[in-house]
């Protein structure tokens, strides 16, 4: 066995830590990491936590952390932001939380960045997320900034999805409605100890009523004073049980086809992407194009077919 993933099954957080890196790296190792760890995952329950910037998810988060480890839970903390380079594996919210954690051999946290695109983003935090269940967290905690792809993303990796809004969002409310009313299964209003959340819940509870079926709940929470933050893990824990094996699987399978999917788009993405660049016959169909002799839809499918050996025409 790798000695990496060796560390890792026995949860040591040096081991943890130089796994994620690899994956984040995407280097030699990480491929034998992940195909020897994979088959100690599936164990974890994942919770995404997601909404605009500023609304209190990281405070939410470390609060909720405690009230689990006080529950007998080992705690991951997985923090998936698009938009900040890092070095190290941390940033500095980070830095400040883990002060309050630093001393729990129960809860790990870790921060995650883009070195470029979203799709190798999710990507890298999906296998993050397998080496934590893999060291024996059975809660892990995903936060991502709601702006853009990742939040979304955040729906194939997670068991049940949290969108945290808070009281007076102004032009934020508007993305939330597009982006992100429809993935969450908990609304946390955080800051309910600033005027104005009672008309959030209030707002939500309309928009909530107006549709079947739906069991979407929202409730008050604070990260400040704790108010309402037991009372968010029984609600978690209430939809997990609620999640029965049946639907699990479902849900598990749609996850990895979806995985899948993306993964394979990616690969053949980098393959047609670094195939072309250097191909002198590329170089030729590019000029024709700009000479007006070719247009770029018919170009295009005169690459896919002479470059990937595939025809890009849509059979029916
Ligand atoms: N009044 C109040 N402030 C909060 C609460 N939770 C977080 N904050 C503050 O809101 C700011 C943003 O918090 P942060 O957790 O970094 O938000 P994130 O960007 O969503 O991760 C910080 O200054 C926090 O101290 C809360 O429950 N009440
Ligand atoms: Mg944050």
């Amino acid at each position: 066995l790798n000695a990496i993933a060796s560390g890792v099954l026995k949860g040591e957080r040096v081991s943890i830590s130089k796994a994620i890196t690899s994956i984040e790296n995407r280097d030699e190792n990480s491929r034998l990491l992940m195909s020897e760890l994979f088959p100690h995952t599936g164990k974890a329950y994942v919770v995404g936590i997601t909404g605009p910037p500023g609304t209190g998810k990281s405070s939410l988060v470390s609060e909720l952390a405690k009230v689990y480890r006080s529950r007998g839970h080992k705690v991951a903390i997985l923090a998936v932001d698009p938009s900040s380079p890092i070095s190290g594996g941390a940033i500095l919210g980070d830095r400040v939380r883990m002060l309050d954690h630093s001393l729990d051999s129960g809860v790990y946290i870790r921060s995650m960045a883009s070195r470029g695109d979203e799709g190798g983003l999710s990507r890298a935090a999906r296998n993050a997320i397998r080496v934590l269940d893999a060291a024996g967290f059975d809660l892990i905690l995903v936060e991502t900034v709601g702006i853009g792809q990742a939040e979304v993303e955040i729906v194939s990796v997670a068991a049940l999805v949290i969108v945290v809004l808070m009281p007076e969002l102004g032009d934020e409310i508007q993305a939330v409605k597009a982006g992100l009313m429809e993935i969450a299964d908990i609304f946390a209003v955080n800051k309910s100890d600033l005027p104005g959340a009672d008309k959030v819940i209030y707002n939500l509870h309309s928009i909530l009523s107006s549709r079947d079926g739906s069991s979407q709940t929202a409730l008050k929470v604070s990260a400040k004073t704790g108010m309402g933050i037991d009372e968010l893990a029984n609600k978690i824990d209430e939809f997990r049980k609620l999640q029965i094996e049946d639907y699990m699987n479902q849900k598990r399978m749609k996850h990895l086809a979806d995985e899948l999917v993306r993964n394979v788009a990616l690969n053949l993405y980098e393959t047609a992407e670094s195939k072309m660049r250097n191909n002198p016959e590329f170089k030729r169909i590019v000029a024709k194009v700009a000479e007006r002799k070719l247009d770029p839809e018919s170009a295009t499918d005169l690459l896919v077919e002479r470059l990937l050996g595939q025809s890009s025409k849509a059979k029916s």
